[in-house]
């Protein structure tokens, strides 16, 4: 399938990004000529997965579909039980409502937007227990996914277990800039959870991808295949929430995955709530179907090079031109550092936020703020989260674009750099209440 691009003139974009409030969420597809807003959903689907979605069976319960997913989430990554949902965030939303009280705190490895908003609204605190060097954009540690097991112990000690219905553990920590966590790090954490009785639930969105880097940099793992590392960190888990729009290649869909048959009861019931019956969860029976088929795609050996291969080729471009990108190159985007780009842009002016704006003026290359804007508010004071990571997440979708798509990115980037002298910030003047990032407008300054 090939689709038509829109070439654009630099005062046409100008226009688009003015009247989209300076905000690359709200531009109009057609007006983006290379799309690394998100790998989320945008990943090209296989002959094989189409092939599948002709196969739909429709039937409102217990469609075939459901059962070949409920087979490729068992074999692939050993979960017994398995609910369906829409996608990512609405396994969230459930599992959230179901294990947290109020006032429990979830640890985790950095936040992530929809994962910790989930947090908050079923009466939950996050309290991150990532190390250190993840919120370092220049710290080159292979496992910036990492727990800090100290940080977390000391942290237990002092809310109480009972406090604590869960550790949200990422792989391929999303906000580090796609940071894996290393096997023996979870072992640790095992070790750790297993002292207190606290159980892992695992977002295993990019599951393969931090795999991936497990096989590439830890020691003695070097022999062991993709998928035998996923169902390794898997095993180690008590049950996770999945964005299947991601590893899993397809367009929509999601899950949670359990070991626990009381809580798999609890989910399956409050899923026929707010997503659809258990066996379909939101979704078509063709979605299952390619999920199901995607789920093995993504545990290829060879996909997986080619995948993080790709983001390491631009990587390295962008290095090559001096531009300041967080290390070492994550699995699913490069990030920029705006703070280093643009040291002269206050983190009250949103220099991520204006960063992605210009590159999208200068190119029509959609990139997306991870900074200030996406970090909201402290619910407390009110007053912005302001976090050490000030980035902006150039996202290649899977299967999708080539190395000459990647040039033109970086030569875009390399030119904005060049005059990054030039660029002021913005100012905030619409912000919705919640997740705010995907819908705030902004103002040149
Ligand atoms: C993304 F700007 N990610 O990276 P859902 N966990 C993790 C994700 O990466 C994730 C979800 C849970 C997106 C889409 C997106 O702040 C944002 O299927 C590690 O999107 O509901 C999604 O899964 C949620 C973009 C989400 C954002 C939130 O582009």
């Amino acid at each position: 399938m090939v689709e038509h691009v829109q070439v654009t003139t630099e005062d046409y974009r100008k226009r688009a990004i003015e009247e989209a409030g300076y905000n690359t969420f709200l531009l109009k597809s057609r007006d983006v000529y290379i799309d690394l807003l998100t790998d989320s959903g945008t990943s090209a689907m296989s002959d094989r997965q189409w092939a599948g979605m002709m196969l739909g069976d429709e039937s409102y319960a217990g469609s075939e579909n459901f059962y070949h997913l409920e087979d490729a989430v068992k074999r692939h990554y050993g979960y017994p039980f398995l609910v369906p949902t829409h996608q990512g965030r609405g396994a969230e939303h459930i599992l959230s409502n179901i294990l947290i009280k109020e006032g429990d705190y979830v640890p985790g490895n950095m936040y992530f937007t929809t994962t910790k908003l989930h947090q908050e609204l079923a009466g939950g605190q996050f309290f991150d227990a990532i190390i250190d060097e993840a919120h370092d954009p220049m710290n080159e540690h292979p496992f910036k996914g990492n727990f800090n097991i100290e940080k977390l112990d000391a942290f237990i000690n002092k809310v109480g277990a009972d406090k604590i219905p869960y550790v949200s553990m990422a792989t391929t920590v999303n906000m580090a800039g796609g940071q894996p966590i290393s096997l023996q790090n979870l072992k640790d954490l095992r070790a750790l959870t297993d002292k207190y009785g606290i159980k892992i639930i695992h977002d295993m969105t990019r599951v393969a991808e931090n795999a991936y880097f497990i096989q590439q940099r830890e020691e003695g793992q070097q022999n062991k295949s993709v998928a035998a590392i996923v169902r390794e960190i898997c095993d180690l888990t008590d049950g996770a929430t999945m964005s299947a729009k991601k590893d899993a290649l397809v367009n929509i869909g999601g899950f949670i995955a359990l070991r626990d048959e009381g809580i798999y009861n609890q989910v399956r019931n409050m899923v026929v709530v707010y997503e659809g019956l258990h066996t379909y969860g939101g979704l078509a029976g063709r979605d299952l179907e390619a999920m199901a088929i995607g789920i093995a795609e993504s545990l290829d050996d060879f996909h997986i090079q080619a995948r993080v291969g790709q983001v390491i080729y631009l990587g390295e471009k962008l290095i090559e031109y001096g531009v300041p990108i967080v290390k070492p190159i994550g699995s699913h985007g490069i990030f920029l550092n705006a703070r280093a780009f643009l040291p002269h842009v206050s983190q009250d002016k949103f220099p991520a936020q204006t960063l992605a704006a210009e590159i999208y003026t200068n190119s029509g290359v959609r990139t997306m703020e991870r900074g200030v804007v996406s970090a909201g508010r402290n619910k407390e004071t009110g007053e912005h989260n302001y976090p050490k990571l000030e980035l902006v997440r150039l996202t290649i979708p899977r299967r999708v674009y080539t190395q000459a798509h990647m040039d033109v990115v970086a030569e875009s980037v390399a030119h904005v750099y060049e005059k990054r002298n030039e660029i002021k910030g913005l100012k905030m003047v619409y912000e919705p209440e919640y997740l705010r990032f995907f819908q705030a407008k902004f103002e040149v300054l």
